[in-house]
């Protein structure tokens, strides 16, 4: 490929920063880590970054999966709370015995073919999987290290290689997520302290920070493991790194050289870290103004990312309806979490809850599929997304509060209306144009309880088109 890395001498281009705070689901505080909500470099030309991230910006809804070894017994170890995924850095757990975990780990119901049917129903068009988390633990086939899942468990298969094959079939994307600067299973992954003083690194194994080099680990363990995933599973979507922590710079330019070497089209997101990778990443939260550069909100179903077995404070549908929407109207994508079994099986309410977002989806996908960021201001009543063709701006009305006088007020649409209808059934609305703004004349029944869309189709583009920016304020 001729993008080549040189542009990176060449100037970056700025985006509008978005600094907020961040607190994990157990509370620890990674607040504010500079690589999140950050100004991206770029380092191919804008029009090569957009043609990547078409497919991407399209989907806008994704699952990701957090399975690893701490599934096993739902955060627990030895009847001890884990907290989280993190229960190997929070029990201090000693490696020797957190590698026995491995030699139990036997998910004989996973069936990838089922996760990634899951995904599609609920309307999801790419998968994020946990290759490596901070654990250190290759949930994938890794001749380069033997601490992985095909060689350590009685399980002995690859749940990469069948994802990968399943999402073929189906029509999805794949993406892995490699955790990069944090692995407690390595003795050359050095500490970085937090704000609050608290360390991320395996201490209790290998206490002796002097000892510590990162390169070394970069090159045993890093690079030829993101080489691994780059070639085994045929084209992979995005590379999803987490935790660049103590990363330099070179190391994140020559990581991404390596990953566009074998993949041109792999997306990476920001935290490749050093402000380089094609997209911001928010974690838990949506930015009130959204992000003029392309970004994705990663959100847990309940209050974990792991499979936390004692964990049943599911977030409700509508939540996650209407999250995906003003996702979608801030011009974002929606990367929605599952954290399935040791058995291998994702939980019940969460399969439940996401054929409810798919059954939603089924009716109003259009609304959501191949949209971009609302045009109109803030929008009392819901939130709006749009496509844009030569002759037809369409604009989809997802009115979350239904108006009871029948009447629904659309502040500042210019130009003209072609056409007003409800996504739900293709019935034609009334319209007129009033002092106040376009009035359309809706049922007295929302059709959707939780989001109900209204179709309005205006000639030509709109005249001031503010690409990327949203534009709406709550
Ligand atoms: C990380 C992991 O530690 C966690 O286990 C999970 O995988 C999550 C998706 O990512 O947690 C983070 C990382 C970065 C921030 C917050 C939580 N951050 O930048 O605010």
């Amino acid at each position: 490929m001729k993008r080549s890395l040189f542009a990176l001498l060449i100037g970056a281009v700025g985006f509008a920063a978005s600094l907020n705070a961040q607190t994990n689901p157990d509370g620890t505080a990674d607040t504010g880590d500079a690589h999140d909500g950050q100004k991206l470099a770029t380092v191919e030309s804008p029009a090569r970054v957009a043609e990547r991230l078409q497919w991407w910006s399209d989907a806008r809804f994704g699952m990701f999966i957090h399975w690893g070894l701490y599934a096993q017994d739902g955060c627990f170890w030895k009847g001890k709370d884990g907290k989280t995924e993190h229960m190997m850095r929070h029990l201090q757990i000693p490696i020797a015995e957190y590698e026995k975990i491995a030699t139990e780990f036997n998910p004989v119901k996973f069936n990838a073919d089922e996760w990634v049917r899951i995904a599609k129903e609920a309307g999801m068009k790419y998968l994020v999987i946990t290759t490596k988390h901070h654990d250190g633990f290759a949930m994938f086939n890794s001749p380069s290290n033997d601490y992985n899942i095909v060689k350590r468990t009685p399980w002995k298969r690859d749940p990469i290689k069948e994802l990968a094959e399943a999402c073929r079939k189906h029509g999805l994307k794949l993406g892995v997520y490699y955790s990069l600067g944090r692995d407690w299973h390595d003795p050359d992954v050095p500490t970085s302290v937090k704000a609050d003083g608290s360390r991320r690194s395996n201490t209790w194994d290998f206490p002796d920070e002097d000892k510590k080099d990162f390169a070394k680990y970069f090159e045993r363990k890093v690079k030829p493991q993101v080489e691994e995933l780059l070639t085994q599973y045929g084209p992979i979507g995005v590379m999803w790194f987490d935790t660049p922590e103590k990363i330099s710079k070179a190391q994140s330019q020559e990581l991404l050289h390596l990953i566009h070497r074998l993949q041109s089209d792999c997306i990476v997101n920001a935290r490749i870290g050093n402000r380089l990778g094609d997209y911001a990443v928010q974690e838990q939260k949506i930015p009130e103004g959204g992000d003029p550069q392309p970004w994705e909100t990663c959100m847990t179903l309940n209050g974990h990312w792991g499979y936390k077995k004692d964990d049943e404070k599911w977030k409700p549908t509508e939540v996650l309806i209407r999250n995906l929407i003003d996702i979608a109207s801030k011009g974002g994508n929606f990367l929605l979490n599952v954290g399935p079994t040791g058995e291998g099986i994702i939980p019940a309410p969460s399969v439940q809850h996401l054929r409810e977002v798919g059954a939603w989806m089924k009716i109003n996908g259009a609304a959501i599929h191949g949209t971009t960021a609302s045009p109109l201001g803030k929008l009392d009543w819901g939130r709006c997304t749009k496509k844009v063709s030569p002759q037809t701006t369409t604009l989809y009305l997802h009115v979350f509060n239904w108006p009871k006088d029948g009447k629904l007020i659309v502040p500042g649409v210019p130009g003209l209306v072609e056409s007003a209808g409800l996504l739900a059934d293709g019935k034609g609305l009334k319209t007129v144009v009033t002092p106040d703004g376009l009035v359309i004349s809706v049922p007295a029944a929302a059709p959707d309880k939780i989001s109900s869309t209204v179709v309005l189709k205006i000639k030509g583009p709109l005249p001031t088109q503010r690409s990327g920016a949203a534009l709406q304020s709550n």
